[in-house]
């Protein structure tokens, strides 16, 4: 029977793994000589080389506790880790070894009532890819290397464990699948995410941003291990016992370690452990148990006493499709509102950001970026096209600070997917892609949906096609369909698809664009009814390049609000200079919707009333009110606390000098 087999057989049964090899390794007070040597000394990992009977011994007594499935000793059999040892060229070997020493042995134990098997340990490694520590590439191959030597190795499932950095299970789990592609076969996968005492990842993540990242891919359980005992798990486990599709694990240590003589004590009982984790199976559906670090083969045998009675609940989650910064989700559904993508971080379309992108100044693009997420934006659109600039370059840093000073997701933007995946190399969240179409014909546009599913990312699909930009609603649809039928056949959720019909300017007079606000509404309301499920976008701004600044406000403000009626349920646009259509002068309002729906009058060929003559009248030497990002206008006292409280350094000297003037050191 296939691990997947006796995964999903009816009645579900409680799957138990077994508890820490480090814990009993070291119950075997092995000496310098047992681990190769001194240099090796520490080294876990090489003993399957140079003491294989100790490593036998710990999985022997597991199995004879009752563990269902063995885990290899290779928790830091990459490269990198063993490179600490000078043994980093022979992660491959030690990988594979480790997997035939821990298959043979359950093999001994294996009955075809009770089969055992062996699943694949990989550790996070000790370099955190989201602090920089270790770039993306570096690690994805050294898991790589080492997932090829457990698949040769013959493992039944692979477990990706003790996550602290949602960047690293990228690489991890796209190591493991790039292995499977070149052996031509898959294996079970599962991912095992340790949340710190103080309540997530090690860099920060929330359990919902880490299911939020992980499941857009192919794994077939996740759960948590280590850091803590049982207790401190359970709101972890009850949220993913509400929200998450995949078989639900936990893995807790015997207790939160206490330090006793600088040596790692657990206190956990095997009674203690068993309680906590039939409760989880009981009331959160937890299905596969088992024991971190501190845990015995005795408490294995009595997690392995409640698997023989209970049956995991049964669950009924509820996904909630959504983006995520490294720290939290984003649904993408907005109660009430609408998904907002603030568009000012943007080289082509801000000069601001642009001079700062010239500057090299990502303190300051970082500041402009809290300034929207202080103006409500939900997900921030990152743009850095420009002309004369390494692109990619400037992606990665940037991103690379975003991910950790932003507490948003982030939407690449780019019509390069180079630059996309500079972005997604460095960004752990669950980013959009933006955007994707047929314009250089369908390789490019399945490139970055070949995107999307790597990195874990939702994607919008402009409306252009080999002919151009679709200018009637009825080519805007029509290219949608063609979008939504291959990116289903491409296996991408529509959930993760946002067309975007394309604003057009109405600002231009030009006769051809009259029209575009009327097509694009239209188009939208044809998407709506057709394509289900899928999410509908704009860049509400292009609407009215060229108009003076008040002008647009309003224009753009009535033009979400059409749009949004038509059901479009997301936008890139300014979150601050977005009015609610109550503060717009009803005479306004009606002008803009005439403009929207081009419903000039004519007397014979004579254009009696243009919308577009009237509105530009109307704002004639208007400015617009100040929109509420301006700080500048605030008392000194309040832009000192608006600098401390968004960790803005922005103008902090400017302000700190202002204060000195009003407080003179005494
Ligand atoms: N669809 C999708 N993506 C997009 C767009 C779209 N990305 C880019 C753009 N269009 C949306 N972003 C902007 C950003 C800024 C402006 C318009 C659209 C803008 N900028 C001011 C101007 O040009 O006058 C300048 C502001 C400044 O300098 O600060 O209007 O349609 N998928």
């Amino acid at each position: 029977m296939s691990f997947l087999e006796y995964l999903h057989a009816e009645p579900r049964r409680v799957i138990v793994f077994d508890g820490a090899m480090g814990t009993n390794l070291q119950a075997q007070n092995l000496t310098a000589e047992d681990f190769g040597g001194k240099e090796y000394e520490g080294c876990n990992e090489y003993l399957v080389i140079s003491k294989p009977e100790a490593v036998a011994k710990v999985h022997r007594d597991f199995l004879a506790a009752g563990a269902d499935v063995i885990e290899t000793d290779t928790f830091g059999s990459s490269s990198i880790v063993l490179s600490e040892y000078n043994l980093g060229d022979r992660a491959y070997e030690i990988s594979k070894k480790a997997a035939e020493l821990a298959k043979s042995i359950a093999a001994e134990f294996s009955t075809p009532e009770k089969p055992r098997f062996v699943a694949g340990s990989m550790g996070p490694g000790t370099k955190l890819p989201t602090l920089g520590h270790i770039d993306y590439d570096t690690l994805y191959s050294a898991f790589r290397e080492q997932a090829a030597g457990l698949f040769d190795g013959g493992v039944d499932l692979f477990i990706i464990e003790t996550c602290q950095d949602v960047l690293q299970i990228k690489a991890a789990l796209n190591g493991v699948m790039a292995v499977f592609r070149e052996r031509g076969e898959r294996r079970p996968l599962m991912v095992s995410v340790t949340m710190e005492q103080q309540g997530t990842m090690l860099i920060g993540s929330e359990i919902g941003a880490a299911l939020t990242i992980l499941e857009p891919y192919p794994i077939d359980i996740l759960g948590l291990n280590c850091a803590t005992g049982p207790d401190l798990m359970t709101e972890h486990i009850r949220y993913l016992s509400q929200h998450s599709p995949f078989v639900i694990s936990c893995i807790p240590n015997a207790g939160l370690p206490e330090n006793i003589g600088g040596h790692a004590h657990y206190k956990l009982t095997p009674m203690e452990l068993r309680l906590a984790l039939t409760r989880f199976v009981e009331d959160f559906g937890v299905q596969v148990i088992g024991g971190c670090c501190g845990t015995r083969p005795d408490h294995i045998a009595a997690l392995t006493e409640i698997a023989a009675t209970l049956t995991p609940k049964p669950r009924t989650p509820q996904r909630t499709p959504a983006a995520a910064s490294i720290y939290s989700p984003q649904p993408y559904d907005q109660e009430n509102s609408f998904l907002i993508i603030g568009e000012r971080l943007n080289a082509s379309g801000s000069k601001k950001c642009r001079d700062l992108l010239n500057a090299e100044d990502w303190d300051g693009l970082v500041a402009l970026a809290r300034a929207q997420v202080r103006e409500g934006a939900h997900i921030l659109d990152v743009n850095v096209d420009y002309v004369g600039r390494d692109g990619v370059r400037d992606m990665r840093e940037l991103v690379s600070r975003l991910v950790t000073n932003v507490t948003l997701p982030l939407m690449l933007d780019s019509t390069e997917w180079q630059k996309m995946e500079a972005g997604l190399k460095v960004a752990g969240g669950k980013c959009l892609l933006n955007s994707t179409n047929f314009e250089d014909g369908e390789p490019r546009f399945y490139k970055v949906l070949e995107l999307a599913k790597t990195y874990g990312a939702g994607v919008v699909v402009g409306t252009i096609d080999e002919e151009g930009m679709a200018r009637t609603a009825e080519k805007k649809f029509a290219i949608a369909q063609r979008a939504y039928r291959a990116a289903l056949d491409y296996g991408i959720p529509p959930y993760e698809i946002f067309f975007d019909p394309l604003a057009l300017p109405i600002s231009t007079g030009i006769e051809e664009d009259r029209v575009n606000g009327r097509e694009t509404i239209a188009a939208i309301r044809r998407i709506r009814a057709e394509l289900p499920d899928c999410h509908i976008l704009l860049g509400i701004s292009n609407i009215s390049f060229g108009l003076n600044p008040a002008a647009r406000q309003v224009l753009n403000s009535m033009f979400l609000h059409e749009a949004i009626q038509a059901g479009m349920d997301a936008a890139i646009v300014s979150a601050a200079k977005i009015l609610p259509l109550a503060k717009i002068d009803p005479e306004h309002q009606r002008v803009c919707r005439d403009l929207i729906y081009d419903l000039r009058r004519f007397d014979g060929d004579v254009c009696v009333y243009d919308p577009l003559a009237e509105l530009t009248r109307l704002f004639e030497g208007k400015t617009t009110p100040q929109d509420r990002s301006q700080v500048e206008n605030l008392p000194i006292e309040e832009r000192l606390k608006r600098h401390i409280i968004d960790g803005d350094r922005l103008g902090l000297e400017d302000t700190l000098a202002k204060a000195l003037e009003k407080y003179p050191p005494p």
